[in-house]
């Protein structure tokens, strides 16, 4: 079934300069961009975007590093995507996560108080349409 998911290329994966390899890995697939926008989070849209893990102890630590520079903001579509890209994202933790994978590839732990695993991606239907509405309006 055609979905849209929500993906976000973080900070860290801006900064690094992975912004093109990402992408390119998504397009590689045959997934489209339907939006595409690179931009400042707000926190007010981070809160929206997190609110699921408020209280938890890598809540803040999460919060900061999302404002702590850029991100590339992506509406994808494709059959079966929200479970296609977390598939090309890899495990959470880019330690564990898969070679193959975006965050097995290309990311690492850094050691620090929240997970710098590169990317974001919806988790359900539900989820990519509350997300899209934050991200894009
Ligand atoms: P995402 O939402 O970013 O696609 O990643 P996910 O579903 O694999 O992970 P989730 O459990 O939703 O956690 C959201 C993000 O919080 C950071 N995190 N750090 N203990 C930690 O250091 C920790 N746990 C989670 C990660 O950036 C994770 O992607
Ligand atoms: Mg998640």
């Amino acid at each position: 079934m055609t979905e849209r998911t929500l993906v976000l290329i973080k900070p860290d994966g801006v900064e690094r300069g992975l912004t093109g390899e990402i992408l390119r890995r998504i397009e590689a697939k045959g997934y489209t961009f339907a939006e595409l926008r690179k931009q400042q989070a707000s926190a007010e849209q981070l809160a929206a975007h997190y609110a699921e893990h408020e209280g938890k102890p890598f809540y803040q630590p999460l919060v900061d590093f999302m404002l702590s520079g850029p991100v590339v903001a992506a509406v994808v579509t494709g059959n079966e995507v929200i479970k296609g890209f977390r598939s090309l994202a890899g495990a959470t933790d880019p330690t564990g996560a898969a070679p193959g994978t975006i965050r097995g590839d290309l990311g690492r732990d850094w050691g620090e108080k929240v997970q710098k695993n590169l990317v974001h991606g919806s988790d359900s239907v539900e989820s990519a349409e509350r997300e899209i509405s934050i991200w894009f309006g």
